[in-house]
């Protein structure tokens, strides 16, 4: 494929999921952008359990399996090759802070479910980094089209301390929901619950709904 045809590949897919350029739009509910109980900053805090893995690209690998016709491995050329993904969302933590307008752009999981194929039996996803993180989610959630692995933050690379090489990004749920330094994504039948899950936070994690604890 020569470089146009897969610049317009790409674009073609931003528009079908009506995205790219000026015509992004961010997703909100009711008249309200910001969720109750939040309040909105400027500036990008760093959450995590107090490491931040160090992944040199050479070393990086993405495992995406379970309940899949096709499971597979991805180096980052692996990951890069894959078709790419733009899309601009507001970003809310737990904790009560609310960042607008990020720009991302990596692979979207709908890629990942057409290379991998999950069978109709898979109803939950569990995503595992390398600092030991966990967190679930149906699959449903993540069958959205906002919902991304990326690799960069407003156009530039995703730095480790936001979970680079690569992170999830799953912008109608609590930012919890988003694992930094992603390493297995895991299709299942069984709801399995991770890190804060299991520690009282909620399964759900609706910031519109204000569904903070479980
Ligand atoms: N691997 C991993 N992912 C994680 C976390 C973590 O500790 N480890 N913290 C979560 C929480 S609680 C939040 S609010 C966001 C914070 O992302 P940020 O540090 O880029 O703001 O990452 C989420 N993903
Ligand atoms: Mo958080």
């Amino acid at each position: 494929m020569d470089q146009d045809n897969r610049l317009t590949k790409t674009k073609e897919q931003w528009a079908k999921a009506r995205r790219g350029g000026e015509e992004r739009e961010v997703f909100y509910e009711g008249d309200d952008r910001l969720p109750p109980g939040q309040h909105l900053v400027e500036t990008f805090p760093v959450l995590d359990l107090g490491f931040k893995p160090d992944i040199p690209l050479s070393e990086w690998k993405l495992t995406i399996g379970g309940f899949v016709t096709n499971p597979v491995t991805w180096s980052w050329e692996d990951f890069l090759a894959q078709p790419q993904f733009k899309d601009r969302s507001d970003f809310h933590c737990v904790t009560s802070w609310s960042r607008y307008d990020n720009d991302w752009e990596g692979v979207s999981f709908k890629q990942i479910m057409s290379v991998v194929k999950p069978l109709s039996l898979a109803k939950f996803v569990l995503f595992k980094s390398y600092d030991d993180y966990t967190t679930n989610l149906p699959l449903d959630a993540c069958d959205d089209d906002d919902v991304l692995l990326t690799y960069t933050w407003n156009g530039k690379p995703l730095t480790k301390e936001h979970g680079g090489p690569v992170r999830v990004i799953v912008p109608k749920r609590y930012a919890w929901k988003g694992a930094k330094w992603v390493k297995e994504i895991t299709f299942s039948d069984k709801d399995e619950k991770g890190f804060w899950e299991v520690r009282g936070y909620s399964n759900t994690a609706l910031p519109w709904k204000n569904d903070r604890y479980g």
